[in-house]
């Protein structure tokens, strides 16, 4: 099994994180398998993308043994591994939805927060663990949280590393939607689904040709 799978269905891609012994921690494998199944997101046919994680966790972030293992430079690895991933979600010219199915931690939170919305399930939980171990919001943590959230209750999270549940994520606006944990594949497949069928071009040619538009996702 690769440590992110995609699958298919009709103009909808699924990407799901599996690492879920580690409530899917980022390591070496994960970030080429992500980097893969992304690329994968960008063919045409593709119209909307769901980001999910396996078992009860969406991603933590860093694997905290293999960041123990080899400490070195951070910053390097941030460019090399995180950064090339978190630009090509945002590159996408499609919408991509975070399902966010557990824990999202550290730079999974920040990777929750560069997709274009988040449905959560309602045991999902959202950590900025990162000050918790002595680093500054990373992956693009500081841009999309601040953005989202605003910069004064943005920092005074991002600095508590407090950990809030979806229902107060969705309070603060961060979520979109929660619903309850095992109808989250189903709602994020409906959401992804509705956003794949919407118009690109076609509804300004039957506005000029003065006729119901005739929808059909490409
Ligand atoms: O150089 C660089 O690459 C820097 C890059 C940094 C980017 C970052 O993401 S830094 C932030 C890293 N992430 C964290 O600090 C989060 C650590 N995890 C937690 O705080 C907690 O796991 C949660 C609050 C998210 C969830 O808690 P809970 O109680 O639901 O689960 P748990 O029992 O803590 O975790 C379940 C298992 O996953 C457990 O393993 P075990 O005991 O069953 O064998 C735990 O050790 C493992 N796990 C959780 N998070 C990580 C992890 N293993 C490795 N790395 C993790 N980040």
């Amino acid at each position: 099994m690769a440590e992110a799978e995609t699958s298919r269905d009709g103009a909808v891609l699924t990407i799901t994180l599996n690492r879920p012994e580690v409530l899917n921690a980022f390591n070496a494998a994960m970030h080429e398998a992500l980097a893969a199944a992304l690329k994968e997101a960008g063919d045409p046919s593709v119209r909307a993308v769901v980001l999910t994680g396996a078992g009860r966790g969406f991603c933590v972030g860093q694997d905290l043994t293999e960041f123990r293992d080899s400490p070195g430079d951070i910053g390097r690895r941030l460019r090399k591994n995180y950064h090339p991933n978190v630009l090509a979600i945002r590159r996408l010219e499609k919408p991509v939805i975070a399902a966010v199915n557990g824990a999202a931690a550290g730079a999974g939170l920040s990777i929750a927060c560069a997709c274009d919305i988040r449905l959560a399930a309602d045991s999902a939980s959202f950590v900025p663990a990162f000050i918790n171990i002595g680093l500054i919001p990373d992956s693009g943590g500081s841009y999309f949280v601040t953005r989202l959230l605003g910069y004064a209750r943005a920092f005074e999270w991002m600095t508590s590393g407090r950990k809030l549940s979806a229902a107060e994520a969705q309070a603060w606006g961060l979520v979109s939607e929660v619903v309850e944990g095992e109808t989250l594949v189903e709602r994020s497949a409906e959401v992804a689904g509705q956003l794949a069928a919407m118009p690109t071009r076609e509804g300004v040619a039957a506005f000029l040709e003065k006729r119901e538009p005739r929808f059909t996702g490409s």
